[in-house]
Formats: structure tokens, C-alpha cells, sequence
């Protein structure tokens, strides 16, 4: 008996970038008991269709099925007859400037209200997946029943919390209404089916969505979790007051008891601090010599870091909220304090402004909604700020996620992005209490981003709206904001003088491979100032950094979300004087190249190999050489890199 179908049909884009990425109709009539179709009995496929079989069930049951109504995206039944194989080619290829320039495009888009992900497929591919559409649709088969959900408890329902915590709250939200991913809440959940989200989870998604499965992060039992976890209500983590914050700190070596000056003859301006994920550590590494100082217990896969304004510090954030003081002054670099602010958390920064040296930091919380002031020499607590409001568009929210905070090198300032709620507040951290004194209203879901050459403007990713949000912090007003690509992601951008254009910045994305450079010089050039002026189709999808240094020519960016294996291992990168994108190569065979770092002279470039077994990979920028390669055991999951000098200085 032939299976014609064992995977579902059915599937919403459980992934923090489906194929169509938000704003998701619900399937008419779908749900456990309609997301199957198995035919015993039906006439067997021809060899082409059981290939392209395999290829929809990875690339394409997320979000269409053949002949069971419209999911996320539209029935494909009878598409071969709808369309002309070129038209389903350019379109399943270019999504985006089918959906902008092409009459049906632009109807899809406007029916569905969601943008598909540019898929890569070859002709032959193509054939195989039009031959399964059609010999499915015609062969009119029954639904098979579908897997029901289980609603887990005791030890399998911690698991599974831990799990989601670990790998899905990041891009959905601790509540699951989604952010840099979609809603996966039980309404919508429970209408995929839990052979679907085991799809998704096995697969990824095209436009970002990581295949656990596939690369072995989660185990099938795993997957069957999570499947039922996702289904089921979210549990909600508790607050976290001042006092509780309070009893988590612990200051291990007094100021007292610290050097007055740097006691190391090493250049720990040059220090590399290098995070080592799932290790929960931080590596210190000498830039000149590339020896490992110290290996640092800060906690649960620390996110990032950042330098203290003269530099002598780093804060280390952890997913966990934890957050850790390292003193980069003594022979060997020392943690010397530790607390928590929050139950989860990415984003850390300290005061820059002049006065205010080293004096304070600020730890941004992804759980509860709220920010934490520290002192910057001992971390002891000092305030907290709810930031529990209403989004810009008037949602009530019981979620918002502070996400990046970038210091002012000229004024007492915190810009911090509000996530859920799109605002883009000011904290001001000279006045009693540490209070938010700007709101401006940009777009919602706000994530990264960084300053522009002068300091003066921020700018910011709203990935899920696919936009760039400014906003001009000396005079303190919103600027504007901009369509780039689906969903942008630029770490902290990339900022240089570009032949034609003046200052601009840049950034890639999540959901399409494609590097964008904008306007970002509205002294000088103000007609293009906030507009995109250029754009290349480059790199892999799943880009989530780049970077540049003043003394560079060339713009480094990434892909390590990339569903295709290869992608995730490609470095490219852009040269400014060309305005084109060199060259893009393979620089690992396997794991995944993420993030990028200059040295203190902005020579070397710093090089992620994102595996258990990680790799730090260091080229000489000029030539882009590869010129040193650390692999050790000991090197686990490295992720960001952070350079003393540039993270104190904003360079980049
Ligand atoms: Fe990050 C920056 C949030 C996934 C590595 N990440 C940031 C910032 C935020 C954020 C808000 C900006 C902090 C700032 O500037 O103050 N990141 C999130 C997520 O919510 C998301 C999408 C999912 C999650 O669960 O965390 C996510 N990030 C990742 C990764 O998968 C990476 C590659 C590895 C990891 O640790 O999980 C990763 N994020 C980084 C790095 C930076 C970062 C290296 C700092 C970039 C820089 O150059 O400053």
C-alpha cells in the first residue's frame, strides 16, 4: 500500500518566519480533524511526483495543502492549471516583486495579507513539485485522520516549558503572540494540527523558521512535545520585583579590592570577549596574541555584550537575566559581580555620557516588562520600570519586550526599544528613578539596530513589519520610517561613506536574501536620507548581521538562519568603493558563520563557527585572507564577539 501523504497539508507558519510570515488567515474548516491527506488505495504516484511530494512536504505543507482548502496561503489544487509553470516559477522564486509589481501577485498579497519567502528551487524541482500537485489534487483523496493533541503535565510539560523558553519565546513571546515570529497561540495552533507544527519543527521554514529537527537540536521525542506544548494554553512566568532582584546579587570583588590601574601590560583595549552559548560562558581572548585569557561563568547562554564606556568593563546579559561584571583590568580578567534582573532578557548597555562614565547600567527585560538600573561598578539594583502599555495602534498588551538599548555618547540617555508596544522611549538616567521622558511612536516589533556615523540618529529594525524605524535623539523627535525587505535584521548596521549617496547604513534579513544599503546622511544628502538606494539579491535568507569598520572596504554580512545548509556556512561581503557585492564563499563545513568583529585597528575581521564544536575564524580584512583558525574543545557555541574599543565606541 502506498502512503500518498504522510506528513499534514496543513500549517500556519509555526516558524519566527514562515513562508508567509504574519498576519495569517485562519484555515476554514481546519484543524486536527482536517490536516491529512492519505489515500490508501489511490493510484500510486509516478516517480517525478513522489520526489516533489518530499519537496512540498518541506518546502511547502507549512503553509498551502493540495485540495483541503486555503491554509496560510491558497490551495494549490489545480495551480498548474491556474497559472503557466514560468509565472509559478518566477513567483515562487521572487515572491516579493511578484507581490509588488505583478497583477496576481499583488491580488495574492492583498487576499492573504501575507508575504511569502522566496523559496529556492531548480526547474527539475519545480517539474516534480507541479507533478505532485496535480496527481494529488486529481486523485481526490480522503483526509486522514488527524493526530490529536495531548495536554502534557508533570515532568513532560517542564520540559517542554524549558524547550520553548530555550529556542521559541526569542521570536514568539513569552505568551505567544508573536513578534519576529507569528502567533502561535492554541487558537491558531490547534487549527494546524500537530502534524504540522512537528513539519515545521522538523523542516524550518523558508523564511527563517531553524530546522530543529533536521539539525539535530531536538530529538523526535523533543518535537512531539513541543508539538502538544505549542497547543496548549501558555503558562505565564511570574514578575520580578526590586527585592527579589535585590537578593540575587552578589558583589564577588569589592572596588576596594580592584586594581586603580590596568594591572595586565596586555592591549585589553584590543580584548576580544567572545560568547560561548551553550556553554553559558564568555571567552576572553587577547586580540593581538588570539591566546584565551579566562573562560567566565556568566549563565544561561548569554546573549551579548557589552564594554563599559572607557572599556575597562563588560556586562554580559544572559538569556536567564542574569548579568555579569567582568573586570578587564587585572593580570586575568575577573568576574567580580553578578545578579538578576529579569527571568529572560537580551539586551544590556551602560551610561556613556560624559560624568557618567562606568557609573550606571541597564539591563532591558524580555520577562516581566520592565527595565532594571544598576549601579555600573557593583551592580547593585536600583530601580525598576514597568513597561507594561498599550502598542501603538491601541492593543492592550499583557506582553512587551524591551529588546535593543543603545547608550547616548552625548546626553544622559537610554534609547530602548519597546518591542510589542513600537515605541522607541528615552530613559533618562540623571533624573531620581531612572524614568522614560521621550515616547515616540515608530512601528511595532522592534528589535535591533543601531546609531548612524554622527551618533545622532538611531536607527532601528520593526522586523515583522519589515521596516526601519529613525528616530533623531538630539532633537528628540521620530524621524520616519521605511520599507527594506522581509524582515530586516542589522545587528548594530553598518555604516560608511558610499561613493554616490554620502553616509548610509546597512542592513540584511531574516525573511529574503538581500542586503540593503539606505540613505543615512541628511546633512548632506537629504534627498536620499531614510530611503533604500541600493539593493542586492545576496547571501543566504536567515542573515542576521553585518558589520564594517571605518578603515574597511568591504561591508561583511551573514546567513546562519538559512534553510539551506550551505547558506548557513557562506561569508559575504560588499565592497563600498565597487558599490557591489564581491564575493560570498563557504568558510565552514559545518555548523553555521554568525556574527561578525574588527579588531581595535579594524585589520582583522572576527569570525563565528556556531557549532558545539565551534571555530573562531579570524581574516586579515584587507585581503580577506584567513589568517588564524581557533578550534578547542573548550570552544562551544561561539556566538557575538565583542571588541573593547569598538562596542565602547559605537564602531561600526
Ligand atoms: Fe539576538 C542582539 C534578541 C536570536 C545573537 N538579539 C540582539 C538584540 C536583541 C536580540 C533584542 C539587541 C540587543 C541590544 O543591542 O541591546 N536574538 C534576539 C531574539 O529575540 C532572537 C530573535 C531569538 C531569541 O530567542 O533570542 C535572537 N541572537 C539570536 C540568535 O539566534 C543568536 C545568533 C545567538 C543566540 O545567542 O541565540 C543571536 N543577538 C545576537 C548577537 C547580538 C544580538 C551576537 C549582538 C549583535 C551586535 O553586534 O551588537
Amino acid at each position: 500500500m502506498r502512503i500518498r501523504s504522510t506528513v499534514p497539508l496543513t500549517m500556519a507558519a509555526l516558524a519566527a518566519a514562515a513562508t508567509f510570515a504574519c498576519d495569517q488567515r485562519p484555515t476554514p474548516g481546519a484543524g486536527p480533524s482536517a490536516s491529512v491527506s492519505a489515500s490508501a488505495g489511490a493510484a500510486p504516484l509516478s516517480a517525478a511526483a513522489v520526489a516533489g511530494q518530499a519537496l512540498f512536504e518541506t518546502k511547502c505543507a507549512a503553509c498551502h495543502s493540495v485540495g483541503e482548502g486555503d491554509r496560510v496561503g491558497p490551495d494549490l489544487k489545480d495551480v498548474g492549471k491556474r497559472r503557466d509553470k514560468t509565472w509559478i516559477g518566477k513567483f515562487v522564486r521572487d515572491p516579493v516583486t511578484m507581490t509588488k509589481e505583478d497583477p496576481i501577485g499583488k491580488e495574492l498579497l492583498a487576499k492573504y495579507k501575507a508575504q511569502m519567502a522566496p523559496m529556492a528551487v531548480t526547474d527539475p524541482e519545480l517539474d516534480q513539485l507541479l507533478a505532485y500537485i496535480a496527481e494529488q489534487g486529481a486523485s481526490g483523496a480522503a483526509a486522514a485522520p488527524a493526530e490529536p493533541f495531548t495536554e502534557l503535565a508533570g515532568a513532560d510539560f517542564e520540559k517542554a516549558k524549558g524547550i520553548y523558553f530555550q529556542r521559541c519565546s526569542g521570536c514568539h513571546g513569552t505568551l505567544r503572540a508573536g513578534a519576529t515570529g507569528p502567533n502561535i497561540q492554541p487558537e491558531r495552533t490547534r487549527k494546524l494540527g500537530t502534524k504540522a507544527i512537528k513539519n515545521a519543527l522538523v523542516n524550518g521554514l523558508p523564511g527563517g523558521m531553524p530546522p530543529w529537527g533536521k539539525v539535530g537540536v531536538l530529538s523526535d521525542e523533543e518535537i512531539a512535545l513541543m508539538a502538544n506544548f505549542i497547543q496548549m494554553a501558555p503558562p505565564e512566568p511570574p514578575g520580578m520585583t526590586l527585592e527579589q532582584i535585590k537578593a540575587t546579587h552578589e558583589l564577588k570583588v569589592p572596588v576596594a579590592d580592584r586594581p586603580k590601574k590596568p594591572v595586565t601590560k596586555r592591549n585589553w583595549q584590543n580584548y576580544f570577549g567572545v560568547i560561548l552559548r551553550d556553554a553559558g560562558q564568555v571567552a576572553i581572548f587577547d586580540g593581538d596574541s588570539k591566546e584565551k585569557l579566562a573562560i567566565i561563568p556568566t549563565g544561561y547562554a548569554v546573549h551579548i555584550l557589552r564594554a563599559s564606556s572607557t572599556g575597562r568593563y563588560f556586562y554580559a546579559i544572559g538569556r536567564d537575566g542574569k548579568l555579569s561584571l567582568i573586570d578587564l583590568w587585572p593580570e586575568t580578567p575577573t568576574l567580580v559581580a553578578q545578579v538578576q534582573g529579569c527571568f529572560d532578557a537580551r539586551s544590556v548597555d551602560g551610561s556613556k555620557a560624559k560624568g557618567w562614565e562606568d557609573k550606571l547600567v541597564i539591563e532591558g527585560c524580555y520577562w516581566p516588562a520592565q527595565y532594571v538600573v544598576f549601579d555600573g561598578l557593583t551592580l547593585e539594583p536600583k530601580a525598576t520600570q514597568n513597561v507594561l502599555m498599550p502598542a501603538i495602534d491601541g492593543e492592550q498588551l499583557k506582553e512587551n519586550r524591551v529588546a535593543a538599548i543603545v547608550a547616548s555618547h552625548h546626553d544622559p540617555l537610554w534609547v530602548v526599544n519597546l518591542k510589542e508596544a513600537g515605541y522607541i522611549v528615552l530613559v533618562d538616567y540623571s533624573k531620581p528613578g531612572f524614568p522614560i521622558v521621550d515616547k515616540f511612536e515608530t512601528q511595532r516589533f522592534l528589535h535591533d539596530g543601531g546609531w548612524d556615523a554622527s551618533k545622532r540618529y538611531i536607527m532601528m529594525a520593526a522586523n515583522m513589519k519589515n521596516e526601519m524605524v529613525v528616530v533623531d535623539v538630539k532633537e528628540r523627535k521620530f524621524v520616519t520610517k521605511f520599507e527594506t525587505g522581509i524582515k530586516p535584521h542589522p545587528g548594530r548596521g553598518a555604516n560608511f561613506l558610499d561613493p554616490q549617496y554620502g553616509w548610509v547604513n546597512a542592513t540584511t534579513h531574516i525573511g529574503e536574501p538581500k542586503l540593503v544599503i539606505y540613505g543615512a546622511d541628511p546633512a548632506k544628502k537629504p534627498e536620499h536620507a531614510w530611503k533604500v538606494v541600493r539593493e542586492f539579491k545576496a547571501g543566504g535568507s536567515g542573515s542576521l548581521f553585518v558589520k564594517t569598520h571605518p578603515k574597511s572596504r568591504w561591508v561583511w554580512f551573514d546567513s546562519p538562519m538559512a534553510a539551506e545548509a550551505k547558506d548557513t556556512r557562506q561569508i559575504c561581503v560588499y565592497d563600498k568603493q565597487e558599490a557591489k557585492v564581491h564575493k560570498c564563499w563557504a568558510a565552514l563545513e559545518r555548523g553555521r558563520i554568525t556574527h561578525f568583529e574588527f579588531d581595535k585597528e579594524g585589520k582583522e575581521v572576527w569570525v563565528s563557527g556556531w557549532d558545539k564544536k565551534g571555530a573562531i575564524i579570524v581574516y586579515d580584512d584587507k585581503e580577506l585572507k584567513e589568517i588564524k583558525r581557533i578550534e578547542e574543545d573548550w570552544l562551544v557555541t561561539p556566538t557575538g564577539k565583542f571588541n573593547v574599543y569598538n562596542t565602547a565606541h559605537d564602531v561600526y
